[in-house]
C-alpha cells in the first residue's frame, strides 16, 4: 500500500442535499451524530493500511477544511505519509474545474511528484466500510490498467450511476454514464451492475487517459463520461465486485447524494441490528470530536399528561447533549443538543447544537446546526404547513430545516 495514493474528490456541490449544503460542501455534511460524510472514504483508507491521501475540494470548503485540519492531521510527514487538501487552481479565464477528471488534471504536479505507482480515485459522499487493499490486490494481479468497484443497483438506481456490462473475466465491455435506460445484467432481468464511482488506475496510464483527454474539443472532462469509456476501447479495464468474500452477498453503500437517501442512511444507523457496524472494533470509524462531557437523561414523572420524562430510545446520542423531561426515539443526535420538558423528537436527526423548546413534536425532520426551535413548535406533521413556512419537505416527507431557520419558526 506504500506505493498507492488516494485521491479523494470532495468538490461537487451537493445540490441536491440543500439546504445542508447551502453554507458547506457535501463531504462536510454531519452524519451518524459525530462524523462527516467525508469520515467514512478516510477511515476506509487508514484501515486500509494507505497512508498517502490528498483531498481534492472546490465549493464552500471552509468548514470541511476545519474538520479535516482538527481531526485528521495525525500522519508523519516524515515517513511520506500525508492526509492533504488541495484547493481549486486559479486559472486565469475559468475558475471553476469543469468534470471530476478536470479537476485531476489540473492538480497532475501535485499527485505525480508523489510518485505512486497506483492512483485510488474515491468520492468523498459515500457511506461505506470497504477494505481498499482487496479492491488494489485484485487489480494488480488481473494486469489491469483500471478496475471499477462495482455493485448491483436496481434499474430505476441505475440512472443515476454509472452502468457496465462486464463479460465472464470481469472485463468491462460497455460503460454508460447515467443512462435514461440501464442495461440489466445477463442474469438477474432487474438490476444492473453500477459504477460505486471507486477507480484504481496505474498511474502513468491515468496521466496518460487525462493528458489524452484534455485535447478532446467535445468532452466533458469527466472519468464517467469521458476517461472510462475512452479506457475500456483499448485497454483492460475490469470490474471489482463489492461484495462479502465469504457469503458473496453485496456490502452495505450508500451515495447520500440526495436528502432522502442521507435520512435513510442515517435511520439505517438506529437499526437494533444495523448493517453498517459503527461499534467494530477492528474497522474504527474517526472523526473530530470536540472535549464535551457525556450524554445526561434528567427527569422522570410520569405522574403529568403528558409525562415528564428525560429518555431516548433506539436512538443515537452524541456527548454533550441533555435530554431533560423530554423523550427521543429512532433518532440521530449530534453533539450538544438538547430537548427540554414534554417534547417529543422521533425519526428524527438533530445536528450539533439544536434546541428543542418544550412541548414541541418534531417527526421526521433534519435540523441544520444550531436551530433553536420555540416552545410548543410542532415540525413534520402536516407537509402542506412546512412548505408554507419556508421549509423543504422531501418527496418521501421529511422536514429539512437550513441553518438559521430560526427566524422561520413561529410559535404554534
Ligand atoms: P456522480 O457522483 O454523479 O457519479 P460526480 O458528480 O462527478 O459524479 O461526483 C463524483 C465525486 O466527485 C463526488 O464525490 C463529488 O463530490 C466529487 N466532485 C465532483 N466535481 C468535483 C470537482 N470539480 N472537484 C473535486 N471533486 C469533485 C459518479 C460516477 C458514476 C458512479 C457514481 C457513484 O460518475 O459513474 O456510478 O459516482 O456514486
Ligand atoms: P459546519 O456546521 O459544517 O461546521 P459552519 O458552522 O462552519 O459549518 O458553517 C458553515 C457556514 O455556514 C459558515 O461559513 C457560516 O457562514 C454559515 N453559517 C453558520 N451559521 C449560520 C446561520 N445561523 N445562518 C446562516 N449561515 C450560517
Amino acid at each position: 500500500m506504500r506505493n498507492v495514493l488516494a485521491l479523494i474528490l470532495a468538490g461537487g456541490k451537493g445540490t441536491r442535499l440543500e439546504p445542508l449544503t447551502r453554507d458547506r460542501a457535501k463531504p462536510a455534511v454531519p452524519f451518524g451524530g459525530v462524523y462527516r460524510i467525508i469520515d467514512f472514504a478516510l477511515s476506509n483508507c487508514i484501515n486500509s493500511g494507505l497512508r498517502k491521501m490528498l483531498i481534492m475540494t472546490q465549493y464552500k470548503a471552509a468548514s470541511l477544511d476545519r474538520h479535516i485540519n482538527l481531526g485528521w492531521r495525525f500522519l508523519c510527514r516524515e515517513l511520506d505519509e500525508f492526509i492533504d487538501i488541495l484547493p481549486p487552481q486559479q486559472r486565469i479565464d475559468e475558475s471553476w474545474y469543469q468534470g471530476t477528471a478536470d479537476a485531476v488534471y489540473q492538480n497532475i504536479y501535485s499527485i505525480e511528484k508523489t510518485r505512486a505507482d497506483y492512483v485510488l480515485i474515491l468520492a468523498g459522499d459515500h457511506i461505506y466500510k470497504m477494505d481498499y487493499s482487496q479492491l488494489i490486490a485484485d487489480h494488480i494481479v488481473s494486469g489491469a490498467k483500471l478496475t471499477i468497484a462495482c455493485i448491483p443497483a436496481t434499474l430505476e438506481e441505475g440512472k443515476q450511476f454509472g452502468v457496465m456490462q462486464v463479460d465472464a473475466n470481469r472485463r468491462v465491455i460497455e460503460f454508460a454514464e447515467k443512462p435514461s435506460q440501464p442495461k440489466c445484467m445477463p442474469d438477474d432481468s432487474t438490476r444492473c451492475l453500477a459504477s460505486m464511482g471507486i477507480y484504481v488506475f496505474n498511474a502513468q496510464f491515468l496521466y496518460d487517459e487525462l493528458c489524452r483527454d484534455a485535447t478532446e474539443p467535445d468532452s466533458h472532462r469527466d472519468f464517467g463520461k469521458d476517461i472510462i469509456p475512452g479506457a475500456i476501447r483499448d485497454h483492460l479495464v475490469r470490474a471489482w465486485p463489492f461484495r462479502d468474500k465469504n457469503t458473496g452477498k453485496s456490502l452495505y453503500w450508500r451515495d447520500v447524494g440526495t436528502l432522502d437517501a442521507f435520512y435513510e442512511a442515517n435511520m439505517d444507523l438506529v437499526a437494533v441490528d444495523p448493517e453498517l457496524n459503527l461499534y467494530d472494533r477492528n474497522w474504527p470509524m474517526r472523526t473530530y470530536q470536540p472535549q464535551l462531557p457525556p450524554p445526561k437523561f434528567v427527569f422522570a414523572d410520569e405522574s403529568t399528561t403528558p409525562a415528564r420524562i428525560g429518555q431516548a430510545r433506539d436512538s443515537m446520542i452524541s456527548t454533550g447533549c441533555i435530554i431533560s423531561g423530554g423523550s427521543v426515539t429512532r433518532s440521530v443526535l449530534s453533539p450538544r443538543v438538547r430537548v427540554n420538558s414534554y417534547a417529543t423528537v422521533e425519526d428524527s436527526i438533530l445536528f450539533e447544537g439544536v434546541e428543542v423548546g418544550r412541548h414541541c413534536r418534531i417527526r421526521k425532520a433534519i435540523i441544520d446546526k444550531g436551530v433553536k426551535i420555540p416552545e410548543g413548535v410542532e415540525i413534520g406533521f402536516d407537509p402542506a404547513a412546512d412548505r408554507e413556512r419556508g421549509f423543504t419537505v422531501t418527496d418521501s416527507g421529511v422536514c429539512v430545516l437550513g441553518m438559521g431557520y430560526d427566524s422561520l419558526l413561529v410559535q404554534d
